[in-house]
């Protein structure tokens, strides 16, 4: 049993790349679960076409959990974050849930009335969700009852995108893509809602998604293919440089890997931490 173990281990470090066999859709967000990639696909901007792919460890697609459908609109789905059997997921401007076993649609929490292009989210300690929106240059908070609120980012931090919650002092770290035009930054929230400049260099154009694996992060650039290590000394390396837009990666802990959706590339590629 012992070599069974480690050959489905073997394979599943090797071939999840080969989900590049088969077309994503503008695939913008990869987070895996219990065995299960769920890939966020764009489809046309605009277009009500979206849909969460189901992707195997062996990198073969498996299903679909949610196709956009007229009665069941999901346009463009970007970031994702899973609490407990739920999978959360950015629309533009609303925040969908889905049931994670069946694809059921759940809940809509609706932002509509002040949001402009939801990107990131994620999950805090507390059971907040937050979201990013790039181009409303805000955060939202949503408690775990539905409550929403808009908190505006000091200046500097124009177009939030990745959002990651530091797993050791629990403050929302997010990345920002202002483009050529201004300053790309990690920065953080801290717990008294103040904010910090945790990394910026030159070569930071349009940060997109952010990821823990135990201290350090590690984030990518859509703009410049660039994926970044930031050690917790601060040391910055860039870890790869990757074609295709490498969009809103996550880390998969049972994989040992990162796995970075490729936007314009239609699929993803993994990478060791
Ligand atoms: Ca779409
Ligand atoms: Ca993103």
């Amino acid at each position: 049993m012992r070599c069974i173990g480690v050959a489905l281990a073997a394979a599943a470090l090797a071939l999840v790349p080969a989900a590049s066999g088969t077309h994503l859709a503008t695939p913008e967000s990869a987070l895996y679960s219990k065995g299960v990639v769920y890939v966020s696909l764009v489809g046309a901007f605009g277009a009500n076409d979206g849909a969460i792919a189901k992707v195997d460890a062996s990198g073969a697609v498996t299903g679909t959990l949610v196709q956009a459908s007229e009665t069941a609109p999901l346009a463009d789905p970007k970031g994702m974050a899973i609490s407990g059997s739920t999978l959360w997921v950015t629309d533009v401007t609303v925040i969908r849930s889905f049931d994670l076993g069946t694809g059921a649609a759940g809940r809509v929490i609706d932002l509509s009335a002040s949001a402009r292009f939801l990107n990131d989210l994620a999950v805090d300690r507390r059971g907040n969700l937050w979201a990013s929106d790039s181009q409303g240059n805000a955060l939202y908070r949503v408690a775990p009852g539905g409550a929403a609120a808009r908190i505006a980012l000091p200046s500097r931090f124009a177009a939030p995108n990745g959002l990651a919650v530091h797993p050791m002092t629990g403050e929302l770290w997010f990345a920002t893509a202002p483009g050529v035009a201004g300053q790309a930054e990690v920065a953080r929230r801290t717990a008294s809602g103040k904010y910090a400049v945790v990394k910026t260099h030159r070569q930071f154009t349009g940060l997109d998604g952010l990821a823990f694996v135990g201290k350090v992060a590690y984030f990518s650039d859509f703009q410049t293919g660039a994926v970044w290590k930031l050690a917790a000394d601060g040391k910055l390396t860039k870890r790869t440089q990757l074609a295709g837009s490498p969009a809103d990666l996550s880390y998969a802990p049972a994989l040992k890997r990162l796995l970075v959706p490729l936007l314009r590339a239609g699929h993803f590629t993994t990478l060791k931490p």
